[in-house]
């Protein structure tokens, strides 16, 4: 059918690679042709043929209040009007960075960057210049943006892409990062032991986002608290996904894990380009302009109209705000569960907060492994009925769904509704 997307995604294609400025929008893995969105608002986007959708994608996390929340489109455009960016300090970085620091237990000191990569590639080579050594430690299937150091069995669009090891990453470079699997504290130890001094950082996501939702197992994140600071090791939660999103201060406040840096994306930009990396002033002291000088720098850091969209976001992330949005995502999960049940169907699901995954497998889900065991082509029927019923979900198995506080009842409602008849139609 010629559509106003097909017709986009036609000219796209002859001048994006793809068609997509980013390979998880690419709709390959489940079909059919992305679908461009002209507009969003609270918890719905409309595509060029003017299609509403009830929105789970949410710009991959960053829009917790919803699409064009009106006082912070105002708040922008308020700050649009004084100039967009300077390249010098301005008051609204000093508010930021003290918000930041406020809310996040980790974070003493904070630079501000320009996206989630940014933010965990200037970690680790903090962490590496801070301590003097090469290697990293990941997790399989964790995806911490497209650094090099990070594209060796990664998840989010690596993974779904089949790829989940990228071309172009020097064999050098591959030596330097050990990938273990999530949730294996004996293979940190393992690896910690056979590397130990010359291990710079431990780098994890604290609830994994990037290959469905997986949460640390009881004991994971507190063992590698205890095995990094033993051997002086740097443990950087990356919370791009989980920072100001399953609490106040992010998973690290939620288990009660405090790790010595926290990169941070999404939610802190309200939808525009920002990314943080901070924690103990001791290690964040070594960044250029200051101690061992590591380097790392930014054109756009902390422009007055990113700052301004995150700010105004962070400051509405009050207390209840987590009950709110944790009432909503349990309506949701009990209503698939119900669903599930009613249709015979033993698939599983993770939650934390509102980041839930429906994974297309009967075994419980805590590792890699039983991620990537997910019959992948019925997700994506199962993710074309849901998008032919107005539910936009992300497509690819090895990703979040984002519940927003603009999600209302009638939303979750009509979601659980038409993943009964979408799961009906996979099955029928
Ligand atoms: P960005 O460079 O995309 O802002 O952030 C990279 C990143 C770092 N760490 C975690 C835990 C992340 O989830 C991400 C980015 N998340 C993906 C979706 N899973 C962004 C979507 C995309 O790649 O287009």
């Amino acid at each position: 059918m010629n559509t106003r997307s097909k017709t986009l995604f036609d000219a796209a294609q002859q001048v994006i690679p793809g068609g997509v400025n980013s390979p998880a929008r690419a709709f390959g893995p489940v079909g059919g042709d992305p679908r461009f969105i002209a507009k969003g608002e609270g918890a719905r986007i409309v595509d060029a043929d003017g299609t509403s959708y009830i929105d789970f994608v949410g710009s991959w996390g960053p829009l917790i209040l919803g699409h064009a929340h009106p006082e912070i489109v105002a708040a922008v455009n308020a700050a649009a009007a004084g100039g967009t960016s300077f390249g010098a300090p301005t008051e609204i970085e000093v508010k930021m960075a003290q918000l930041v620091a406020e809310m996040v237990p980790s974070v003493e000191m904070v630079r501000m960057v320009n996206s989630g990569t940014e933010a965990t590639m200037s970690a680790i080579r903090l962490a590496r210049g801070h301590t003097g050594r090469n290697k990293i430690i990941k997790f399989e299937g964790c995806w911490h943006g497209h650094a090099d150091s990070f594209l060796i069995q990664a998840g989010s669009s690596a993974l779904t892409m089949g790829a989940p090891s990228s071309p172009g990453v020097t064999p050098g470079t591959a030596a330097d990062s050990i990938t273990v699997p999530f949730n294996d504290l004996e293979a940190v130890e393992k690896a910690v032991v056979e590397n130990g001094d010359e291990i710079a950082a431990v780098i994890v996501e604290p609830v994994a986002g990037n290959m469905g939702v997986i949460p640390p197992e009881p004991g994971f994140l507190q063992g590698l608290r205890d095995v990094t600071a033993e051997m002086d090791i740097v443990l950087i939660f990356d919370e791009v996904i989980t920072g100001f999103r399953v609490s106040q201060g992010g998973a690290q406040e939620l288990y009660g894990v405090t790790p010595d840096l926290t990169t941070l994306g999404k939610i802190i930009g309200g939808g525009l380009p920002v990314g943080a990396f901070g924690g103990r002033r001791e290690i964040m002291s070594d960044i250029s302009p200051l101690g061992k000088m590591v380097s790392q720098a930014g054109t756009l850091s902390g422009n007055p109209l990113a700052m301004t969209a995150g700010y105004e976001t962070l400051r509405r992330l009050e207390p209840g705000v987590y009950e709110a949005l944790e009432a909503k995502a349990q309506a949701l999960e009990t209503g698939i569960l119900e669903n599930l049940k009613a249709l015979g169907l033993n698939y599983q699901t993770n939650r934390v907060g509102s980041i839930m995954t429906l994974f297309f497998t009967e075994v419980p889900v805590a590792s890699f492994d039983a991620a990537n065991a997910c019959d992948q082509d019925l997700f994506a029927r199962y993710f074309r009925e849901m998008l032919n019923r107005g539910v936009y979900l992300a497509p690819s198995q090895f990703e979040a769904a984002f519940v927003s506080l603009a999600h209302s009842d009638a939303d979750i409602d009509k979601t659980i509704k038409a993943n009964y008849e979408a799961l009906k139609a996979c099955v029928s």
